[in-house]
């Protein structure tokens, strides 16, 4: 491909993207496919249900701790589920180096995956049971930020923002007033689920990890 000199003129690795010089036109349609990793399916029994937030918790480590023993990205799961029937709904786990995106945080794929599921954009849609996120570690601002979107109902937490930040993550403006705000718009928060647990994988991590936002 002819390069023109200063150009950024790049083709991602699949081959979707192709950027001209600043503020050109894209060269080809852009298009991003985000996708699961085919080891969670050595990981995930989807035919079970997952009946208390222990039962989820333990599998949102789960998707944490393998994703730090496979190199496969930052030491964060997530899981949606259908509160009542217990019925896993989608997963998530950190994909940010490995897909070179500052977005795919364990939260967001676990709620992209599931509204695409579900067929609408929100977990909350009139005649859809209620969804429950349940996560290895506190929200980031990002992520505190997609849940009120989400259209979820609970959020459930294992290891504490201050762990986060121990293992040298950056979790961004988090205040208490913003868990205030999701509780006003009727979401419950429960915290400390497998808390010792899901440190543990932050800190497995931090001792060998990248650090891509602290
Ligand atoms: C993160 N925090 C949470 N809770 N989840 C992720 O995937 C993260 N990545 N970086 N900080
Ligand atoms: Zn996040």
């Amino acid at each position: 491909m002819h390069r023109a000199r200063g150009s950024l003129r790049r083709m991602s690795r699949a081959g979707h993207l192709s950027l001209g010089p600043p503020g050109a036109p894209p060269v080809s349609a852009p298009e991003l496919r985000i996708a699961l990793p085919a080891w969670v399916d050595d990981v995930v029994d989807w035919t079970r249900p997952y009946p208390d937030d222990e039962a989820r918790m333990r599998l949102a480590v789960t998707l944490a701790a393998e994703n730090v023993r496979r190199g496969a990205g930052g030491p964060f799961g997530a899981v949606v589920v259908e509160e009542e029937s217990g019925r896993l709904v989608s997963v998530g786990m950190n994909r940010v180096v490995p897909d070179n995106n500052s977005m795919l945080h364990a939260e967001v794929i676990a709620f992209m995956m599931a509204q695409r599921r579900v067929g609408s954009y929100t977990l909350g849609a009139p005649g859809l049971p209620a969804h429950t996120l349940v996560s290895s570690c506190e929200p980031c601002a990002m992520c505190l930020g997609a849940t009120v979107w989400s259209g979820v109902r609970r959020l459930v937490c294992g290891a504490t923002r201050e762990d986060a930040m121990r293992a040298r993550f950056d979790e961004g403006p988090v205040f208490p007033e913003s868990y205030r705000y999701l509780e006003a718009k009727g979401i419950e928060i429960v915290r400390g689920v497998l808390g010792d647990e899901a440190r543990a994988v932050l800190e497995r991590y931090a001792a060998t990890g990248e650090i891509y936002n602290g």
